[in-house]
């Protein structure tokens, strides 16, 4: 995995230095962008989000992926302190660019390393240069912000999401309920969507513990008008106790595993049989 610690030293040293810049998207530039070499190819894989209401794809989530299909963890135990800036932008410009190509039409979703953000403005440039080469519209785009980022300064993940929100990007909480992934960063961010982890909800069909989890994460999402999306779903089981518990967005292996430079569709997808409590709830 990526050195966390190194990248966020990294971040903290040059962090001065770039924000000492005065900026606008046009011209500005930073130490990172200057720094940027990344000597390894990659490529990614997408995984969909289905939309259990109307059994369709909602979006698609980018994954790295070695050339030959090798798993994340081959080519991110590449990425280091002096080639994570260029990393996090080549994966964004590779997946817009790959997407665009796929043909895909419904949201972009996107992780992203905020370790690897020195200036929200600048470090933003190559993500707008890829939509707007490609014409995929910026406002189908959400980064996910992971958890494992764990980033003391708030204030600098707060101006990020700012900076996106203004160009129409939304931004998903990723991991929730894992690590420093909770409510106290839910909170403090207040995200358009947040990600279930699947540490929380395996196996919540024969888990009371867990299904009420859920229960209360749906409320608790349908209360502040965020969108919930269930990663790491595996079985029917699931599926089915989640649904009656009123989840609609869920990501997993029992509706798609990752396509290697490809997406999913529709068809693809194996659909559960409408159950009495959705049709209730549609
Ligand atoms: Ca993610
Ligand atoms: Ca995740």
């Amino acid at each position: 995995m990526v050195p966390r610690e190194a990248a966020l030293a990294a971040w903290r040293g040059r962090g001065a230095e770039a924000w000492s810049h005065s900026v606008r998207v046009e011209t500005v530039s930073c130490a990172g962008c200057r720094e940027s070499r990344l000597d390894f190819p990659f490529t990614m894989a997408f995984q969909p989000v289905i939309d259990l209401h109307e059994s369709r794809i909602d979006s698609h989530e980018a994954l790295v992926r070695g050339p030959a299909g090798e798993g994340a963890g081959s080519i991110l135990a590449k990425v280091n302190e002096s080639n994570l800036y260029a990393f996090d932008q080549a994966c964004r410009v590779k997946a817009i660019e790959m997407a665009s190509r796929l043909g895909l039409d419904c949201h972009l979703n996107i992780n992203f390393l905020p370790n690897a953000v020195y200036e929200p403005r600048a470090c933003i440039r190559r993500t707008l240069e890829a939509a707007a080469s490609t014409g995929f519209p910026l406002d189908r785009l959400t980064f996910e912000l992971t958890e494992d980022e764990r980033i003391a300064d708030e204030a600098h993940i707060r101006g990020i999401i700012a900076e996106y929100r203004r160009h129409g990007f939304r931004i998903a909480l990723d991991d929730f309920g894992t690590g420093h992934s909770g409510l106290a960063r839910l909170a403090a961010l207040k995200p358009d969507c947040v990600k279930l982890d699947r540490a929380v909800v395996k196996d919540c069909d024969t888990d009371r513990v867990r299904l009420a989890i859920v229960a209360s994460m749906v409320g608790l999402a349908r209360e502040i008008g965020i969108k919930l999306v269930v990663e790491g779903v595996e079985r029917i089981g699931e599926v089915e106790a989640l649904r009656a518990a009123g989840v609609r967005y869920m990501q997993g292996f029992y509706f798609a595993r990752p396509v290697f430079e490809g997406i999913a569709r529709d068809a693809d997808i194996p659909w559960p049989a409408a159950s009495m409590q959705t049709l209730g709830q549609a």
